[in-house]
């Protein structure tokens, strides 16, 4: 089976889109994504009118039409309490954790001292509980992992260089509390030269579980002549030590193609940042954003990029 053909895209793509807005939005892109009760729930990065970012509810049955957005914007950045938020907050993720019987959502905080990693906690998707910065500056593209291991919780997250031309790596940390974080160490390097995912690379949606392993999609970005493109891969982490990747997709599995991919406010985006496994129908839905303009849905048979991830080498 070739990557390249793993994801079908949804034939009403894009999904959701400024204009089905309750209310005025510059884009709507970069959803997290949970299952709740058998209802697809997006929480979509909505930019407003002055470039920066909340984040609002939309909910389907299906998870591919008649969405209910919340009327008005559902997380608000909290200014006065959480100065890091003082540009806006995106790109969230989001996992159920199973201890604590609650959702916890990973967002990029814009901070005067440049984007960060904060978490909030939230049982319905109305009120939420912050917990604050959890990484400094320049951090983004986090995801909690749904349990501990021996004890400790997982962060995955990828912090930016000084020296960008180094690459930005994607990271894994641990905690004791969620709070204080160490163990850092690097989880998968942005490769070099030609590779399509040579320059940054990123978590995208939050980890999968699966017998084998962790499933992870991430976005790899090839710098080019004409700006960037973002791309998806895929990686498979060990289940109870995930600093450990067992394959690593060599070539790329999605990528813009569609003219809502190649054409918006930023050109040639797809940037998934939550997935819901569907394992009675043996189903993945990948919500992305296409061109940092709308969100779109792809979908694929969950074994399909499973056994695809498995056929792939172990990263030297
Ligand atoms: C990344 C993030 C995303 C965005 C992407 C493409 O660095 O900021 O929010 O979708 O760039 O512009």
């Amino acid at each position: 089976m070739d990557g390249i053909d793993l994801f079908t895209r949804f034939e009403g793509n894009p999904i959701l889109t400024p204009e089905d807005w309750p209310y005025l939005a510059n884009a709507v892109f970069n959803a997290g994504a949970v299952e709740i009760d058998g209802e697809t729930v997006l929480l979509v990065r909505v930019e407003d009118m002055r470039g920066m970012s909340h984040l609002t509810v939309a909910r389907s049955k299906d998870g591919r039409t008649n969405w209910e957005i919340d009327p008005e914007p559902t997380l608000l950045p909290d200014v006065e309490n959480h100065p890091e938020e003082i540009w806006g907050i995106e790109d969230p993720r989001i996992v159920y954790l199973e201890e604590k019987g609650i959702y916890a959502v990973t967002y990029a905080s814009f901070s005067m001292g440049g984007p960060l990693v904060s978490l909030a906690m939230t049982e319905d998707f109305k009120t939420f509980d912050r917990l604050g910065p959890i990484m400094p500056p320049e951090d983004k593209d986090a995801s909690l992992f749904p349990r501990r291991f021996n004890g400790l919780w997982a962060l995955i997250h990828r912090p930016m260089p000084s020296s960008a031309g180094e690459g930005a790596h994607i990271w894994i940390s641990f905690s004791r509390d969620l709070t204080h974080w160490g163990e850092h160490r690097i989880l998968l390097p942005a490769r070099r030269g030609g590779w399509w995912d040579a320059n940054k690379v990123g978590l995208g949606a939050q980890p999968i579980e699966t017998p084998e392993g962790w499933l992870i999609l991430y976005h790899g970005v090839r710098v080019t002549a004409s700006g960037s493109l973002y791309r998806v891969g895929a990686a498979l982490l060990d289940l109870e030590n995930p600093s450990r990747v067992l394959r690593r997709t060599d070539q790329w599995i999605f990528g813009p193609r569609e003219p809502y991919e190649r054409t918006g406010d930023v050109p040639g985006v797809t940037f998934p940042c939550g997935v819901i496994v569907d394992r009675e129908k043996d189903e993945l839905r990948m919500y992305y954003g296409a061109a940092d303009s709308t969100v779109a849905l792809a979908t694929a048979k969950f074994s399909e990029v499973l056994d695809y991830v498995l056929s792939c080498p172990e990263p030297r």
